[in-house]
Order: C-alpha cells, then structure tokens, then sequence
C-alpha cells in the first residue's frame, strides 16, 4: 500500500516538474506557498484549496502536511517512512503562526497517524512549545488524534537494545535516506505561516531528534520579515540553528534567495564536511519572493500561487 502511494506520489510530482534553475518571479500578492521536493506540490495544492475553501492559513499549513504524512511521499514523512534502527517510526514535526509568533512541536513521537496536528494542539492548547516522546503521544490523544497500535514496540526497544549491547552499531542514518516536508505560507493579509514533518533519517538511533521540529533550525517564522524550512541531513542543519539565520540574513535586506545561498556557503566555510553536507532550504519574505537553495546534488521544490503550481528543480550552490 504504502508503496503504490509513493509510487503515485512520484508520478504526479514528476508529470509537473518544470524549468531547472529558473527561478521564480517576485509576486506581491497572497496566497503563495513553497514547499520541500516534489511531493510538496500536492502539499501546496491542498493548502491552497484550503484557504478557497475558506480554511484558515493554519488550517491549510496542516491539512497540506496531513496530506504528505498520510501518503507517506517518498518514504519520509509520518508511520510509512523509514524505520529507525530498531525497526519503528519516530517522527517529529513543528509549525509556526506568524501574526502571533505562536508555535508547537512534537518530537519522537511514536503512534499517532498526524504529528502536524499534535504540533498545532501543542501550539494552540498547551502552555509549553515542544513536547516529546510518549508526553507528546499522551497529549495527542487526550486531545482526540488518531492513534495506531505500538503494543510490539517494547519488544522492538528490548531487541535493539540487545543488539546494541552486542557490538551492533546502528546503521549510518545518512545512507538510508531521508526528506521532510516543510511548507511555507504567505496569506492575501501577508502573514507568514510555517510547518514541517519528517521521519527523519532512516536507520536513526531511537531517541534521535532532527532539525525538523526545532524551531531556528528545520522552520522558522518572523512575521515582519520572513520565512525559513530546511530539509537533509539534520545534524548539518540544527548545529547552526538555519532557518533563523535565514531568516536575519533577509532582515539585513538580503532576497530569500541569496539568503539561503548564504547560509550554504556559511556552513561549509566552517564545517569539516565542506558543500557534502545534503541539505537544502526554502524561504520567502513579506513582499512575497522565494528563494531556494542545496549544499550538493540538485533540489526540487513546488511553488504554488491563485495562478500557478509548479515544480522547480535547483541546482547546488555554485562554490
Ligand atoms: C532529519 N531533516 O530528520 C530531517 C530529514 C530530512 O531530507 O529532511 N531529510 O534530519
């Protein structure tokens, strides 16, 4: 099952994938959103049919993600993405209202179908930001989220747990894939609305955390300037907390677009691992430019307004 949905994710998502490098034009005008790697595109889709529909902006931001965690798009976001290292889904997400800089988050959540919907319960019906682990499954469900079975899991934390003791390292989580969806939102009011999902990496250690649902590092949402997500490896993006540098680098007057470049090029000046680190960002400021750019290989990203919806494909950043 989950299989035929990737599979059809990616046909939709590649039957409209349009112009390598070229690069969007400067709108002014709401709604626009952008949104991480192809799959995004059904994800900006559904979030605009959501404000015609009369939905909120928050509404949108979580029904297009809620799309992406249900069809498990290439195998990355909500329960049909990759296992961790011990055979089971932790996933984590985060969103961010501008207007109010409100935001929530989950974290190793484990057993819950929406971890966007928690995030926003989290935001919207806590006191607190973040909430992980079986906290943040307890709090979903209180507050009426669709829950799956984890009665095996025990069995699966015990079972990795001997291995681990036994000398099996778990496997190395950059070779066994990753993505996220993270969806950025300028309203017809000009407000900034943000959210991310993820799996995570495949293989991960349980209890690993990514970038995806810190806030400054996976999303980032400053209602008088802009707005940030990052997807790839999140150990290269959460050790320099970049979506909120993205986000300043547009405050000092730099486009979305050369914002994110430069965040590239900070990383790699200083990181042992150079331009190999697999990464990539999305942003867009208040006047309504976006912006995108990867560390290495190239990056798709759908960019979705009243009057088109398309797939760019970029490539990295020139050294
Ligand atoms: C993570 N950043 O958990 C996420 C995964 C991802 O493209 O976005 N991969 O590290």
């Amino acid at each position: 099952m989950a299989h035929r949905l990737t599979t059809l994710c990616l046909a939709l998502a590649l039957a409209s994938c349009a112009h390598r490098n070229a690069m969007p034009k400067a709108t002014t005008k709401g709604p626009i959103l952008i949104a991480t790697w192809p799959f995004g595109q059904q994800a900006t889709d559904k979030a605009l049919l959501t404000l015609s529909s009369g939905g909120s902006p928050l509404d949108a931001i979580v029904h297009g993600i809620r799309l992406i965690e249900h069809l498990g798009c290439d195998g990355s976001v909500g329960l049909a993405g990759r296992p961790n290292a011990a055979g089971y889904s932790q996933l984590d997400a985060c969103i961010m209202s501008g207007p109010d800089h409100g935001a929530g988050s989950v974290a190793a959540v484990e057993g819950i179908k929406h971890p966007i919907s928690a995030a926003r319960l989290v935001m919207e019906k806590s006191p607190h930001v973040m909430l992980v682990g079986e906290g943040a499954r307890w709090f979903a469900l209180e507050h009426g989220l669709e829950s799956v079975d984890v009665s095996d899991l025990p069995a699966k934390k015990i079972a990795w747990e001997q291995a681990r003791l036994a000398g099996l390292d778990a496997p190395d989580p950059g070779e066994r894939g990753h993505d996220t969806i993270g969806l950025l939102l300028l309203d017809a009011d000009g407000n900034l609305y943000g959210g991310c999902s993820t799996s995570g990496a495949g293989g991960k250690t349980p209890g690993r955390v990514g970038d995806s649902p810190i806030l400054g590092s996976g999303l980032y949402v400053d209602n008088a300037v802009g707005a940030a997500a990052g997807t790839g490896l999140g150990e290269n993006i959460m050790r320099y907390s970049a979506t909120a540098l993205i986000v300043e680098f547009m405050r000092q007057g730099l486009s979305p677009q050369a914002a994110c470049e430069k965040m590239i090029h900070r990383i790699a000046a200083s990181d042992p691992l150079a331009y190999d680190l697999s990464i990539c960002f999305i942003a867009i400021n208040k006047q309504g430019q976006t912006g995108a750019a990867c560390s290495n290989g190239s990056f798709p990203y759908a960019l979705t307004t009243n009057s088109t919806s398309e797939v760019h494909r970029i490539d990295a950043v020139e050294r």
